[in-house]
């Protein structure tokens, strides 16, 4: 019988910053990853690709959710929520990205819309970080109208939640043109007037954080896409553009990311092809430590299998 301080050693050790090889998971194609820092877990958030090898186009049709202590051993706690959640989407389980707030969980997920054009996105809401999900507000927070002549039926997607110090929530998201909305305080309705934002070559998969007193844009840019990033002084900038962090991949032209600090190590997850049997369409996520120079530049981080 083991004693109580061997029990606990064993579990520290279980629980130190470790990685687990890439790609993080094997059961299934994963792509999109969103992250949530909670109670000493990280939870990471995929779309599923379920698309065939032969087939030319994403098949997406629910997220999934893992969870690890040490970013070593994941615990997959399936499917919280699907494009069923939202009863006026119809297909397409695209990126998303969560938050937590007065102990809730506001997830915001990207799905095609059965009576607006192109893609939308919608906001379910849970008591716990692997769900169930449900539709917080029975409507679309964010839709697309096409009224520009610019508009096309995908750029309203890849939501990203960010919850600044002073408790003020944003939505960045969009595809060709990057835009940002205030959230109220319910996390479910915008406030105020949408805004675009300027960075280079901006494709789509906005991601916004903060590490210390800066805050850092992050995105896919071009097509292949590379994760490029600016850091600025506010959650809306100004932006200053700081170059490339991630080199597009190898076969999958998308590679969208998601960056957290995590038992005092700093990470980044996002996609490739490198599962076997992998693709445009059949995705896989991986995550690598992410470095902080001295004068807050992000290191380049090349692609691992570890
Ligand atoms: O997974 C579908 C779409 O591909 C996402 O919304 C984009 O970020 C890209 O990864």
């Amino acid at each position: 019988k083991k004693s109580v301080l061997a029990t606990a050693v064993a579990g520290l050790a279980l629980c130190a910053p470790a990685m687990a090889g890439n790609p993080l998971f094997s059961d299934i194609f994963t792509a999109d990853p969103a992250a949530l820092v909670d109670n000493n877990r990280v939870y990471l958030y995929v779309g599923r690709d379920e698309a065939k090898a032969e087939d030319k186009d994403y098949l997406m049709k629910e997220w999934r959710v893992y969870s690890s202590c040490d970013m070593k051993n994941w615990k997959a706690h399936g499917v919280p929520l699907n494009v069923q959640t939202f009863a006026w989407a119809k297909a397409d389980a695209w990126a998303a990205d969560i938050a937590k707030r007065n102990g809730k969980y506001y997830f915001y997920a990207t799905v095609e819309h059965k009576d607006k054009p192109g893609k939308a996105i919608g906001v379910a809401v849970s008591d716990s970080p692997t769900g169930p999900f449900k539709d917080a507000r029975g409507s679309a927070i964010i839709t697309n109208d096409m009224t520009k002549q610019t508009d096309i039926s995908w750029d309203d997607i890849d939501p990203a939640v960010f919850i600044d110090k002073n408790g003020q929530a944003y939505l960045y998201w969009g595809n060709q043109v990057m835009k940002y909305v205030k959230l109220k305080p319910n996390m479910i309705d915008v406030d105020g007037p949408i805004h675009t934002v300027a960075v280079p070559h901006f494709t789509e998969a906005t991601y916004l954080h903060r590490h210390g007193n800066t805050y850092y844009l992050s995105w896919s840019r071009e097509f292949p896409e590379l994760t490029a990033y600016s850091t600025g002084p506010s959650a809306t900038g100004p932006w200053t553009y700081r170059g490339v962090i991630m080199e597009k991949n190898e076969k999958v032209k998308t590679i969208h990311h998601a960056i957290v600090d995590f038992n005092g190590k700093s990470y980044i997850f996002y996609h490739n092809d490198k599962l076997p049997g992998g693709g445009e369409f059949r995705r896989s996520v991986a995550a690598e430590e992410l470095h902080y120079n001295p004068d807050g530049t992000i290191r380049f981080i090349p692609q691992t299998a570890e």
